[in-house]
């Protein structure tokens, strides 16, 4: 099974990308914000809880995250890959997910991180903003998600480069050009 981690910034361009390169494989996509935006969408107890921390940019627990990502992997277990996008964030669910998916007899196996400047990212966001009203892409917001992402996830670099798993991608350019340079790295 190909564990494909999609990694970056907010912004980068990982649910971009995760979408086509899940239908490209025929892997299975999951993105841990979609997943957390459909139960606020819906205002189930989990939506209702996490609402407020997405809204302030800030990360949802780890203990919660863990918790979707075990359900995930039960419910999916015929599949034959998975484009993470979004998961692992922190050192914590890294660590819980290579536990997960030793348990099931896999492991991650690539780490794809798009490298995206910070004015662009800004830019980006500030344009789906206009465009999709989330309500976490206002200039606040987005600074506050770069630097949690600086503090809680940019260490999972170093955590994956230990490990001989991580691999870069320029990502700045147009959506189709940034897909086939990553498909050319990945190696099924
Ligand atoms: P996410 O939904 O994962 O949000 P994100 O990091 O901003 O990535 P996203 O996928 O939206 O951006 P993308 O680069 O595709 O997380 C949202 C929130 O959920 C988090 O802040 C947190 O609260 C919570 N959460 C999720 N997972 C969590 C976890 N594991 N632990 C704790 N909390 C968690 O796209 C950005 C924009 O750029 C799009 O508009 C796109 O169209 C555009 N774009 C893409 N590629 C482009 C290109 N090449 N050129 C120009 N624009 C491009």
């Amino acid at each position: 099974m190909f564990n494909l981690i999609l990694f970056g910034p907010p912004g980068a361009g990982k649910g971009t990308q995760a979408i086509k390169i899940a239908e490209k494989f025929g892997w299975k996509h999951v993105s841990t914000g979609d997943i957390l935006r459909a139960e606020v969408s819906q205002g189930t107890p989990l939506g209702l809880k996490v609402k407020s921390v997405m809204e302030a940019g800030h990360l949802v627990s780890d203990e919660l995250l863990i918790e979707i990502m075990e359900s995930v992997f039960v419910k999916n277990n015929a599949v034959n890959g998975f484009v993470l996008d979004g998961f692992p964030r922190t050192l914590k669910q890294a660590q819980e997910l290579d536990g997960m998916l030793h348990k099931l007899g896999h492991a991650v196996t690539m780490v794809l991180a798009l490298e995206v400047n910070e004015e662009e990212l800004v830019k980006r966001l500030l344009k789906r903003a206009q465009e999709q009203g989330r309500l976490d892409d206002t200039e606040d917001v987005v600074k506050n998600r770069l630097v949690q992402y600086h503090h809680h996830t940019k260490p999972l670099i170093d955590y994956y480069k230990e490990k001989k798993l991580y691999q870069e991608v320029y990502g700045v350019g147009s959506i189709e050009d940034i897909f086939s340079q990553l498909c050319s790295v990945i190696k099924t």
